[in-house]
């Protein structure tokens, strides 16, 4: 029987909106997604407060088995010198985290920024606002100007656009001038190169997080953006260890990537999913919707249907949703639109179960 993992994103005691006892209601999810926010990229994971984490979730009967992120010091995807002394951390990190059962490390390997949008909160006209991404303001506005409007108007740090980080932006778009494509895929092979075998030998899936919007941003190279690009990267280390985060958010914006069939193609090397819909306009902007398959351009059932078909039993999770119900919560990242695409995943998914297994299959109850 084809089983998938239904995990949660949680952003830690005191650093997220929503409590565990909230996350423990929804209909099955087994785990939380997590990591040690307040360390800096290129920081080593301490062992105690791995074990915090565990033993906070345990309370609630969470498993921990996906980590995201453990994120890339810029010294690494720059390639400079100083990068060996931050992936020996990395790699004693991994041993961390597999001394406590992780399974998944979910990464990306985006130059300064994480995801980028225009706006985090933008009205979608009933009431509801979600992240949008307008196309001609980000390609008219400073990235000094928009991190500063970012941070003024959003009281919760986001992921990728910590203020420590930020504060050396003039200082990273100088490093990155010399920084071509190619060489950015020179840098992820060094990486995955001296990763993968500590990873493996300790039992830990390396899944990297496509660039979010699929495209250079700012002048900025950004390589993991299409089928080739995505097929070049499991190359780079051929190994079953060298995986994937397919996010349908980040790879939906680009209407060329053909999510299903990549998930058909890739599906040995996704280990982790991420599921997300949005609505792309004609000239080039886009807004995330909720995980219903007509509001937005990413055919979710579609989607979930690929996963079916391989017998996909990895990790899963609702990606980003919008604000509603007058939530305050970190962009994206509330508990009730999330929730609400965990049962839209559920319904798609268990009917196919069913239909396929017949009616002795009802569903497997993921935790008690
Ligand atoms: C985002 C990212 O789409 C997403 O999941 O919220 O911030 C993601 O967590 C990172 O790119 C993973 O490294
Ligand atoms: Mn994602």
């Amino acid at each position: 029987m084809t089983r998938v993992k239904m995990v949660f994103r949680w952003f830690g005691e005191g650093n997220d909106t929503v409590p565990l006892s909230y996350i423990k209601q929804i209909p099955g999810v087994e785990g939380i997604v997590w990591a040690l926010h307040e360390l800096s990229p290129g920081e080593e994971w301490p062992l105690e407060k791995i074990l915090k984490v565990k033993n906070m979730a345990e309370q609630y009967g969470f498993q921990i088995d996906v980590v995201e992120s453990v994120n890339v010091h810029e010294d690494i995807k720059l390639g400079l010198p100083t990068r060996d002394q931050y992936i020996h951390k990395y790699t004693e990190t991994i041993k961390h985290l597999a001394k406590v059962g992780v399974k998944v490390i979910c990464y990306n390997f985006m130059p300064v920024f994480d995801w980028i949008r225009s706006d985090l909160f933008k009205e979608l006209g009933d009431g509801s606002t979600a992240l949008f991404y307008e196309k001609a303001k980000i390609e008219s506005i400073t990235p000094d100007k928009l991190v500063t409007s970012f941070l003024e108007n959003n009281e919760f740090t986001v992921p990728g656009w910590e203020p420590e980080r930020l504060q050396r932006l003039s200082e990273l778009f100088e490093a990155y001038k010399n920084v071509s494509e190619e060489n950015l895929w020179d840098n992820l092979k060094y990486f995955l190169e001296r990763v993968i075998p500590v990873a493996a030998q300790h039992g830990i899936r390396m899944a990297i997080h496509p660039d979010d919007p699929p495209w250079p941003i700012f002048g900025l190279p950004r390589i993991i953006t299409n089928r080739e690009n995505i097929s070049r990267l499991l190359h780079l280390v051929d190994h079953p260890y060298n995986g994937l985060t397919f996010c349908t958010g980040s790879l939906g914006a680009n209407p060329n990537n053909d999510l299903p069939e990549m998930i058909r193609e890739f599906g040995d090397r996704i280990h982790f999913a991420h599921i997300r819909n949005l609505k792309r306009f004609d000239n080039g902007d886009f807004i995330e919707t909720s995980h219903r398959t007509c509001d937005g351009s990413v055919d979710v059932y579609e989607v979930v249907k690929a996963y079916h078909e391989i017998g996909f039993s990895g990790y899963i999770r609702p990606d980003h949703g919008r604000h509603i119900w007058n939530e305050e919560c970190r962009p994206g990242y509330g508990l009730y639109d999330r929730a609400l695409g965990i049962m839209y995943l559920w319904g798609i998914w268990d009917s196919l179960v069913r239909m396929k297994e017949g009616s002795r299959h009802v569903c497997t109850k993921q935790q008690s």
